[in-house]
């Protein structure tokens, strides 16, 4: 893997970081609200939302396909394939890769990609699902932060009557583990607030083997 160019860091301090529990069967689930000081998390908005090479792109489901309500980007070392679409990753820039090392340690645990994705304003969302792609293993850690504006976050369990409801907020850390993927989905639904964009980073560990 290529050297990624130096500049400069924006974890120098740790900051301040709290962790709230969460009660929710069947999933492990790590909420840290206040995870990246509020400096930090306005940095690396204005610089993830300049320098990041955002594209649209189709997807299909179910046989239809239409355009993502969203702009992403996929950084790493590995391809990632899901609803017929395989994103090519762009190298790690600095910035990811410092923010990368930050989230690990915060985990315990590797991660080789990240998938952004910006919500230019409440119209743009992201449907129902699970991060059960079979290239991200049978227990992924999955960790999501958030910047900008905040956004409802949903989760329903597959088989009880049991949903859960997060407000995304700048600067926080959801980390998705143990069986959550499995016996919850999850969603980003529309707003009709006239909110600001949004930008999440998911951290995931692609297997290579499963590519
Ligand atoms: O934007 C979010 O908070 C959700 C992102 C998500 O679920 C995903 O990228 O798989
Ligand atoms: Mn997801």
């Amino acid at each position: 893997m290529a050297h990624p160019p130096q500049q400069q860091s924006f974890f120098t301090d740790t900051g301040f970081d709290s962790q709230q529990s969460v009660n929710m069967p069947q999933a492990e689930i790590d909420w840290r609200p206040n995870w990246l000081p509020l400096e930090q998390a306005d940095a690396l908005f204005t610089a993830l939302r300049e320098q990041v090479p955002w594209q649209q792109l189709p997807i299909t489901l179910f046989g239809r396909t239409m355009m993502q309500p969203r702009l992403l980007a996929w950084y790493g070392d590995h391809p990632y394939t899901y609803s017929g679409l395989t994103l090519q990753p762009l190298a790690w820039t600095q910035t990811l890769f410092d923010l990368k090392a930050r989230v690990e340690a915060q985990c315990h645990t590797p991660f080789n990609t990240v998938l952004l994705n910006r919500y230019r304003d409440g119209r743009d969302y992201m449907g129902w699902h699970q991060d059960d792609e079979p290239e991200l293993g049978c227990k992924p850690v999955i960790a999501s932060l958030n910047l900008g504006a905040s956004r409802r976050f949903l989760f329903r369990h597959l088989a009880r009557q049991e949903k859960r409801e997060f407000l995304l907020n700048h600067g926080s850390l959801l980390v998705m583990a143990g069986e959550t993927q499995t016996h919850w989905q999850h969603s980003l639904p529309k707003t009709q607030l006239p909110i600001g964009e949004r930008i999440n980073l998911t951290f995931r560990f692609v297997n290579p083997a499963d590519e």
